[in-house]
């Protein structure tokens, strides 16, 4: 394995407090947004969002990396520049999901283990020819009663292992990404408690997986308490507990942990990645990015209804809210951004 191109790929990302935006939605995520929204779901659809997202003017002043999904990579603009080119000639570098999917877990009701690992090799080396420099593979964790089980958790943390250090002989840099879902009623402490419960065991098979932590990027949950749980609480409290808890478990060679927003409103995950850097930032072994989906496309996606006419309108809001994370990394961004 050659080091130094992941370590250097896996700075790139993340300089000048840019971030990654995750434009890798499957077509069944994807046709179900635009379902939401009223957009029909066609290829055709899917490609012209798409197209309006990379041809965004100024967003690589922002954004480091584009995650994309094995349909968007093979995909061109309706002038024929095909969308990995018009990344690479923005300054953001194409990524690609490689993980196929969350299924039911054997023997265990209620929980999921990502699966993708058959063939994985050969499709790395694809998608690297395709020009794609790093990787994504997610994994579920829901928090219930009895849940999550050890079998859930081990399963998923040695599946994410063995697909980075794939990654990583590949030469491109995997981004792990093991979610603890904000659905249900729990507290702030039991997300905590899971998210390092997590952690702990994906760090322990990375290891044993031998892969390079200063080639690799995080994306975990922020810690948060359930979407159902009546005890919500300020960015200040969410902010201590994420970064205490990845202080516990993330060790200080892996570069950058971007978050993933996991269904929080656009102005939240801002906000709560801001308070973390303003509290933190000194203090920090990595850097504290973003990798969000939603939090950058939602006010993009409800603008463009499909619409030719709204391109232009839909590209402002997009470039805005990777501009307000940018922001956030260095603790700058405020509400006042929100209005201007
Ligand atoms: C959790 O989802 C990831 C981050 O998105 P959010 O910031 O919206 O939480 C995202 O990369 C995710 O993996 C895709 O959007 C959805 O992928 P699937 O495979 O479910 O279509």
């Amino acid at each position: 394995m050659n080091s130094r191109p992941l370590i250097e790929t896996a700075t790139r990302l993340f300089a000048n407090n840019k971030g990654l935006l995750a434009m890798d939605e499957s077509n069944g995520t994807c046709n179900k947004r635009f379902a939401a929204v009223g957009i029909p779901q066609t290829e055709e659809t899917r490609r012209a969002y798409r197209e309006l997202i990379v041809t965004t003017q100024g967003l690589g002043e922002s954004i480091g990396g584009a995650i994309l999904y094995d349909e968007t990579i093979r995909q061109q603009e309706r002038s024929g520049t095909p969308f990995v080119k018009a990344l690479i000639e923005a300054g953001i570098i194409p990524g690609i999901k490689v993980d196929t999917g969350a299924k039911e877990l054997a023997g265990h009701p209620g929980e999921k283990v990502t699966e993708g690992l058959d063939g994985l090799r050969d499709r790395l080396s694809e998608y690297y020819r395709l020009g794609a420099r790093f990787a994504k593979w997610r994994a579920v964790i829901a928090i219930g009663k009895g849940i999550p089980s050890r079998g859930c958790i081990e399963a998923n943390a040695q599946a994410l292992a063995r697909y980075a250090a794939l990654c990583q002989e590949a030469g491109l840099v995997p981004v792990v990404e093991p979610e603890v879902l904000m659905e249900g009623g729990h507290s702030l402490e039991r997300c905590s408690e899971v998210t390092e419960e997590v952690l702990q065991q994906v760090f322990c098979e990375l290891y044993t997986q031998r892969v390079m932590l200063e080639g690799m990027i995080l994306k975990p949950n922020m810690v948060l308490p359930g979407s159902a749980c009546p005890n919500q609480k300020a960015g200040e409290e969410i902010a201590d507990a994420t970064v205490n808890c990845l202080l516990r478990a993330v060790p200080a060679a892996v570069p950058a942990v971007a978050f993933l927003s996991g269904g929080q409103s656009a102005e939240l995950a801002s906000a709560r990645l801001n308070a973390m850097n303003l509290r933190f930032k000194s203090r920090l072994p990595w850097a504290l990015a973003f990798s969000f989906a939603r939090a950058i496309q939602q006010p993009a996606l409800e603008l463009w209804k499909g619409l030719d006419a709204n391109v232009s309108a839909a590209q402002s809001a997009l470039c805005h809210r990777a501009r307000c994370n940018q922001a956030a990394r260095s603790g700058q961004y405020s509400a006042a951004m929100e209005k201007n």
